[in-house]
């Protein structure tokens, strides 16, 4: 078999990084016959965590593991990676404000950028799933630049991409398999525009328009949206914790097509610098639905599609709040 991929996981000693360690690490997204290295960062004082997980990995006993790393310092665990999953961040603590959590992600994503230049291999492929993921995208890769291309960099809208895959299907009443083809439109949080217009529904052996087989357009412009915006909210109300085994499982589904390619006639939905298209402004971190080519692990945004004067206002109201996030993050890098 080929040379161990070098795969980073940032924050894994937190939640998110418990439950996605195991399927990195058993062939779920590379695959069952690619050896890796796992990379495991977290912060220094989280290192006896981190050793725990690093000796739970070897105890797995996966014939694809080649090695487990866990270390606190960020040049060490940047060093000549092919893949990031760059999950740690600052939580929201109790009477923070939104701006200077978005200050502290700044720092953090600025520091990543730079390592990500300094010590990873320039054919790197990041994804971010710490918060705020687009705009600490749009900073990670704004201070790599030079080093490696923007268009490598992405962040995790797959989360609200499957949510939104599995509301439709539980609204048909076909299994989640048979629907393909939502949309993620924006910014990672609660003005992303869950686009169900241009799905796909398999019933009853027949492929349909998702739009025809949910024959409801007030759930479509309505509660549809809405249960996937505010899902996350939900879980936490709920298990007291955030969403962890569906954020790992999305992360690893966004890196696997990532890598292998999206599946003909199909497309997914990826944070990823804009082009301008769908008169997205250039530079923007904007979830898109996007196509992959997996030999040459080249994404591509779906052209073409029709868009509404519905969704135009959906689109245009993600756009504004990520300019905002985008003018302060900017701010915040000069500090
Ligand atoms: P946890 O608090 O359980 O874990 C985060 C870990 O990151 C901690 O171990 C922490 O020490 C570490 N960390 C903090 N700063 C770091 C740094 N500079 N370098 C390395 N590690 C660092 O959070 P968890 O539930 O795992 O969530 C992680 C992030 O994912 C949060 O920012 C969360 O908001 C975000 N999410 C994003 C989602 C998305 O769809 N894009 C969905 C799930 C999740 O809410």
């Amino acid at each position: 078999s080929s040379a161990p991929l070098r795969v980073l996981v940032t924050g894994a000693a937190g939640q998110i990084g418990y439950a996605v360690v195991l399927q990195i690490a058993k062939g779920d997204v590379f695959g069952n016959d690619q050896p890796i290295v796992l990379v495991l960062l977290d912060i220094p004082p989280l290192a006896a965590a981190l050793e725990g997980v690093k000796l739970e990995l070897q105890d797995c006993a996966l014939p694809t593991l080649h090695g487990v790393e866990a270390v606190t310092d960020e040049a060490a665990g940047f060093k000549d990676i092919d893949y990031a999953f760059l999950i740690g961040a600052m939580p929201r603590k109790e009477g923070m404000e939104r701006k200077d959590l978005l200050a502290a992600n700044v720092r953090i994503f600025k520091s990543q950028g730079q390592a990500l230049a300094n010590h990873s291999k320039p054919t790197v492929k990041v994804l971010v799933v710490g918060n705020p993921a687009n705009t600490n995208a749009l900073v990670a890769a704004k201070y790599a630049a030079g080093k490696i291309p923007e268009q490598n960099f992405s962040a995790m809208t797959r989360l609200d991409h499957n949510r939104a895959a599995a509301q439709i299907a539980l609204k048909v009443g076909v299994p989640v398999g048979n629907v393909k083809n939502v949309t993620i439109w924006g910014n990672h949080s609660s003005t992303q525009f869950p686009d169900a217009s241009h799905a796909k529904v398999v019933k009853d052996g027949n492929e349909i328009d998702a739009i025809s087989a949910i024959n409801d357009n007030s759930w479509v412009q309505g509660d549809f949206i809405s249960t996937v915006q505010k899902r996350g909210g939900v879980i936490i109300e709920k298990r007291k914790l955030s969403s962890a085994m569906s954020a790992a499982k999305a992360a690893c589904d966004h890196m696997r097509d990532w890598h292998f390619g999206t599946p003909s006639g199909q497309h997914v939905s990826m944070a990823i610098v804009s082009d301008g298209s769908y008169g997205v402004p250039k530079g923007l971190v904007y979830s898109f639905p996007v196509t992959v080519d997996g030999s040459s692990k080249q994404w591509k945004i779906v052209q073409g599609l029709k868009i509404d004067d519905f969704a135009q206002s959906k689109l245009n109201a993600t756009t504004k709040e990520l300019e905002e996030e985008r003018d302060d993050a900017l701010a915040a890098c000069e500090e």
